[in-house]
């Protein structure tokens, strides 16, 4: 069986950094090859690309725009071939954030959606795109937004009505907001079933 590309998405303080860790964790459990150092998370901050990503969202550099965007998916780029090569061995990869918030957080600032799109064109496709859904208000009440860039209601809010704009049939959307354990559960009740189909069935060319 090959491996399944299974992506998770969501604002901040939505709690994709421990539900990724906790999904890697079960499918392990359930007999399934996940990639080595699985979640692999975006931004990926110790490459040359993500050490100017991580200068930014710590504001200690100033980048135009449309250069940000264009680093936020080269730092996608860079972990394309791993991604592919993973599959291929029969491993499955869980993601910590792709594409779809490239696009959000650039069209949230303004950015045009058919611009932003065009720069991940190509990556390799998610088998599932799990959404974790947390309103700005809850986010906020979970503990106070840190002191990157775009940690603030003003953004979140933009950020969460693109996400909507993106949503598709195919994304399993996950109300995140309960505690560690019930999310968990949701996330494996909606996910497994998608994911053992994705491994039986070949992998579409993208
Ligand atoms: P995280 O490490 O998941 O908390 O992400 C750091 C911040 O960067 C977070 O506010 C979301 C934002 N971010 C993640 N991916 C992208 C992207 O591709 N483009 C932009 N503009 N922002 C992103
Ligand atoms: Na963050
Ligand atoms: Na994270």
């Amino acid at each position: 069986m090959r491996g399944a590309l299974i992506v998770f998405e969501g604002t901040d303080r939505s709690g994709k950094s421990t539900q990724t860790r906790n999904f890697t964790n079960a499918l392990q459990a359930a007999g399934i090859a996940v990639a080595e150092h699985s979640p692999w998370s975006f931004p990926h901050r110790t490459s040359p690309v993500g050490q100017v990503i991580n200068a930014y969202l710590t504001n200690k550099t100033h980048l135009h725009e449309r250069a940000l965007h264009l680093l936020f998916s080269a730092n996608r780029w860079e972990k394309a071939s791993q991604i592919r090569q993973a599959l291929r061995r029969g491993e499955t990869v869980v993601l910590d954030r792709y594409a779809y918030s490239g696009i959000a957080y650039s069209v949230a600032k303004g950015l045009p959606l058919t611009w932003c799109k065009c720069a991940d064109e190509g990556l390799p496709a998610p088998d599932v795109v799990v959404f974790l859904h947390l309103s700005p208000e809850a986010a906020a009440k979970r503990a106070d937004y840190g002191s990157e860039r775009y940690e603030n209601k003003h953004m979140q809010t933009a950020v969460a009505k693109v996400f909507e704009q993106l949503r598709t049939e195919q994304w399993l959307v996950v109300d995140a907001d309960a505690d560690e354990a019930t999310v968990l559960n949701r996330i494996l009740d909606s996910a497994m079933p998608t994911v053992a189909k994705a491994r039986s069935t070949p992998h579409i060319a993208s």
